[in-house]
C-alpha cells in the first residue's frame, strides 16, 4: 500500500467563468443532447473528484434474515438448467437496483436441499465460496470433488467446469463471491453450458485431488513448477486458517510482531505458485480480532465485502456503523474509512477486488 499524497483543494467543480445563458448557448447544450455529446465542464465535479466518491454504498445484510429467505427459496424453487443455481445475491442500494454488491464484486447466499445437485457450467468469472456453517456439499471442479465445511475457503478460478452436489441429509447454505459486475461493465463475459449428467461421484472422497497436490504449506510438485495466474488448490481448511490465526495472536502476546496492529491478526489466502492472489480479480483474506481490540481507520482504493463468521463487535464504514454477529455480510465501497472494534472476540472473512487495481497501479491506501 503507498500512502496519499495531501489533498489538494484546488478544483474546478461547477466552473464559475460560465458564460450567461442566453438562447443562443441553450441552442448549444440542445444540440449537444440530440447529437449525445456531453461536455466535460458540466460533469468534471462528478467525473474528477479529488478523492474516490463511490457510487456503492455502504451496507448490511443479516444473516439470521437472509438464511430463512435461501431456506424458503429451497422449498419454492428448484434448481436446474437455465437458472444454474440457486444464488440470492446482494445488491447495493447504490448500484441502481442491479445484484451487485459492489461496483465490482458479487455477493450471494446459495442454498442446495438434500440430494440436489447444480448442473455443469463453466464462465469467464472468477468465483470461490465460503462456509460460515454447515456441510455435506462437494463442489466438482473440473470433475474434482472437494469437500465443503464449516470455515473453509473454496476459490475456483474463471473457465473451470463446475457443479455443485449435496449428498447429505441437510440443506447446506454457504457464500459466493464472484467478479460478475467487474466483467459485466467491461464486457469480457463468456459462458458454456457442461454436459447434463451430473458429475458422477461415487463415494464422497474426503480429500480432493488438488489437496493431495497442493496442500502441504511450503511443499510443491516438482511437475508443477510453472506459475499459474490462479490458485490449483482448491480448499483453503479452516483448521489451517484457524490455527495461523491463533498463531498471530500468541506470538504477539509472547512480544514478537506477528499481527497487523494490536490484537489484530490476518491472512490472506495466497496461490502457492506465485505467493499472490488466489484469483485474478479477487483478493482474500480472514482477519480476527482478539477480545477488547480495537483497530485503526483504513482506507482503500477499492471495495470490500466482509463476512462474520463468529463474535461480535461494532463496525463503522463512512457514517455509517453497525453492531455485527455470525453471518452478517456489509460492504466497504471504495475509499470509505472503515474501523473494528470487538469486546468479545470477532472473525471476519473479506474479500475484495484489490488485486485488479494493483494491477493497474492505481492502488491507494491510507491509515488513520
Ligand atoms: O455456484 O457456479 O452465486 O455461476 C453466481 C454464479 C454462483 C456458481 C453464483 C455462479 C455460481
Ligand atoms: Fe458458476
Amino acid at each position: 500500500m503507498t500512502s496519499t499524497p495531501s489533498p489538494v483543494h484546488v478544483q474546478a467543480t461547477d466552473a464559475d467563468d460560465q458564460p450567461e445563458p442566453t438562447a443562443e448557448l441553450e441552442a448549444l447544450y440542445q444540440a449537444f443532447e440530440s447529437e449525445l455529446l456531453v461536455p466535460l465542464w458540466t460533469e468534471i465535479g462528478d467525473l474528477m473528484p479529488v478523492e474516490p466518491k463511490s457510487a456503492a454504498l455502504p451496507h448490511l445484510w443479516r444473516w439470521r434474515n437472509l438464511l430463512p429467505m435461501a431456506a424458503q427459496a429451497g422449498a419454492l424453487v428448484p434448481v436446474g438448467r437455465g437458472g444454474e443455481r440457486r444464488a440470492i445475491a446482494l445488491a447495493n442500494p447504490g448500484l441502481a437496483g442491479r445484484p451487485f454488491a459492489t461496483p465490482t464484486l458479487w455477493a450471494a447466499i446459495q442454498y442446495l436441499n438434500p440430494g440436489e445437485d447444480a448442473p455443469i457450467h463453466r464462465h469467464t468469472q472468477h468465483a470461490f465460496r465460503f462456509v460460515i456453517e454447515g456441510e455435506g456439499v462437494w463442489t466438482v471442479v473440473n470433475g474434482d470433488p472437494v469437500a465443503m465445511r464449516r470455515g473453509d475457503f473454496l476459490p475456483q478460478a474463471g473457465w473451470n467446469w463446475h457443479s455443485h452436489r449435496n449428498l447429505s441429509d441437510q440443506p447446506m447454505a454457504w457464500i459466493d463471491g464472484l467478479d460478475i459486475p467487474f466483467q459485466h461493465y467491461t464486457g469480457s463475459t463468456f459462458f458454456e453450458f457442461g454436459p447434463e449428467e451430473t458429475d458422477e461421484i461415487r463415494e464422497a472422497p474426503p480429500r480432493s485431488y488438488s489437496e493431495r497436490l497442493w496442500g502441504h504449506p511450503g511443499l510443491r510438485p516438482l511437475t508443477h513448477l510453472r506459475p499459474t495466474p490462479s490458485t490449483p488448490l482448491l480448499a483453503y481448511r479452516w483448521e489451517h486458517t484457524d490455527c495461523a490465526l491463533s498463531g498471530q495472536l500468541t506470538l504477539e502476546a509472547e512480544g514478537h510482531p506477528a499481527t497487523v496492529e494490536p490484537g489484530h491478526a490476518a491472512v490472506r489466502y495466497t496461490n502457492p505458485t506465485t505467493g499472490g492472489d488466489v484469483l485474478p480479480t479477487v483478493r482474500t483474506e480472514f482477519h480476527r480480532l482478539a477480545p477488547g481490540t480495537e483497530t485503526a481507520t483504513q482506507q482503500e482504493v477499492g471495495s470490500s465485502v466482509f463476512q462474520v463468521f463468529q463474535g461480535t463487535g461494532q463496525v463503522t464504514v463512512g457514517d455509517t456503523s453497525w453492531t455485527v454477529e455470525q453471518g452478517d455480510l456489509f460492504v466497504v465501497p471504495s475509499w470509505q474509512p472503515l474501523s473494528m472494534t470487538s469486546e468479545h472476540g470477532l472473525d471476519l472473512f473479506r474479500f475484495s477486488d484489490a488485486p485488479i487495481f494493483e494491477h493497474l497501479h492505481l492502488d491507494r491506501g491510507d491509515q488513520a
